[in-house]
């Protein structure tokens, strides 16, 4: 582990930052592979990771069609937390967010994980209500989550706008301390070198144009750099579910929506916890660069249009000023938008699917970042065990036949 210790860091700088040794290589493809994951964004590089790492397989080839984490791992506004309602959901969320305390130091990289604490303000009775049901479903489960009051909250987030006057005025929030943000990219970079020292071929500018399946099984994938035999093909690309089910004959339940978040200037600590308000929809955190990172709902219509519609970007910057009005007076430097996949029930859906060797990992809809090394964890048991870890059962394709829905509409948050 020289390469990345600090003494090389110093090393470096006297070679004045030449040279330095790649994070991960960049093989060609070969002609066959045990495994191959589609997409490398942070959910299918960390299912290589532990493919690698938990079940001993290390013939492993991820396509990425565009670069290495230039999908939503690189667009999302990076709120990670556990607090769902439902048993499913928690269980699943509550083991991610454990993995990511020591993920920094099992991949030795500074994944900058930054656990402030989120704020999910009430601005009605029936808000508070909502809250409470779910504070009580997961201290039931011995989750942490706690109501806080004015005061309480007025300790916490000082600069929110406490008027009674108010359109939606504050009566309340709920609290996860534990919850946090961290830096996306690294989150990515992370895996990949993790995935390359462990002999794993990140193969860049590879996009999947198509599946080939004989007699119901995976036996390769067709890709702008030739044909890959394969008997096992994991799909985990975000926004584009549909797109690669459909190569296999698969029709989702999946609607493909952008989603926008927009960064203003950097300016000094100003912001602790993460304020989430779905009332007056807004959703706000400051980095550690200082930038105020921020957003809201997603557009009203399907599209797979990266921009995000310009009378949302209008309405949460509203949002954001009535409910902090001392940003009223700061410059928003970028905004963007990624596709997101929602699923009827706003769960995702992860498992096998009625083609063998097909795996789909997909439909996080607006909140999969926090899932990452958990999604990682069990997906890669799916596809070394062939069978759903404990924890995915439920999210099965099958639930849409068999009505046992995840609805997690409230507790996905307030892009939904
Ligand atoms: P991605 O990072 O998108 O990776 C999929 C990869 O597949 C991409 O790199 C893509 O190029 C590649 N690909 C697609 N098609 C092909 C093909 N045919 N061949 C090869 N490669 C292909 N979640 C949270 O938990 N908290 C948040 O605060 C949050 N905020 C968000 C804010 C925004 C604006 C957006 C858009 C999303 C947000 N999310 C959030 C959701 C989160 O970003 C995603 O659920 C998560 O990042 C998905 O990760 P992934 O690795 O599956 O996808
Ligand atoms: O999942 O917490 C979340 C989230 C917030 C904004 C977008 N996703």
């Amino acid at each position: 582990m020289f390469k990345y210790s600090f003494l090389n860091l110093i090393r470096q700088s006297f070679k004045k930052h030449k040279d330095w040794p790649q994070a991960w290589r960049k093989p060609d493809p070969k002609k066959s592979y045990d495994v191959i994951i589609i997409g490398a964004g942070g959910h299918g590089l960390a299912t290589a990771y532990y493919l690698a790492k938990e079940h001993n397989i290390h013939n492993i080839a991820v396509l990425e069609r565009s670069w290495l984490g230039s999908g939503n791992t690189a667009r999302n506004t990076t709120i990670i937390r556990s607090n769902y309602l439902l048993n499913e959901s928690s269980d699943l969320y509550e083991f991610s967010l454990k993995l990511w305390k020591k993920l920094g130091s099992e991949l030795n990289y500074n994944i900058m994980f930054s656990p402030r604490g989120l704020l999910t303000l009430a601005h009605s009775e029936h808000d508070l209500y909502q809250l409470k049901r779910r504070v009580y479903a997961l201290n039931l489960k011995n989750i942490d989550s706690d109501i806080l009051d004015i005061d309480q909250i007025k300790k916490l987030c000082p600069i929110l706008n406490f008027s009674p006057y108010l359109r939606y005025p504050i009566l309340g929030a709920s609290f996860q301390k534990r919850a946090g943000i961290a830096r996306h990219d690294a989150v990515a970079w992370g895996f990949a070198r993790a995935c390359s020292n462990y002999g794993i071929d990140i193969i860049e500018n590879c996009e999947v144009k198509g599946l080939k399946i004989i007699n119901n099984q995976i036996n390769g994938v067709e890709t702008t750099r030739g044909f890959i035999e394969t008997k096992k093909v994991g799909c985990v690309v975000a926004g584009h579910t549909s797109i690669l089910a459909e190569m296999a004959g698969l029709k989702l339940p999946i609607s493909s929506i952008a989603l926008q978040a927009m960064v203003s200037e950097p300016v000094k600590p100003i912001l602790d916890p993460i304020v989430m308000s779905n009332a007056i929809h807004v959703y706000v955190s400051q980095s550690a660069k200082g930038e105020l990172v921020l957003g809201a709902g997603v557009d009203g219509y399907n599209s797979y249009g990266q921009r995000g519609s310009a009378h949302i970007t209008e309405k949460t910057i509203n949002a954001l000023t009535e409910l902090f009005p001392t940003f009223g007076r700061l410059k928003m430097m970028r905004q963007w938008a990624g596709i997101v996949d929602v699923c009827p029930d706003a769960s995702p859906i992860i498992g096998q699917t009625p083609i063998k060797g097909f795996y789909i990992n997909g439909g996080w809809g607006t909140g999969g970042f926090k899932a990452t090394p958990g999604s990682g964890w069990i997906f890669a048991y799916t596809i070394a065990q062939d069978q759903p870890h404990k924890l995915n059962e439920a999210f099965s394709l099958e639930r849409f036949r068999s009505g046992y829905l995840i609805d997690e509409h409230g507790a996905a948050g307030v892009a939904h």
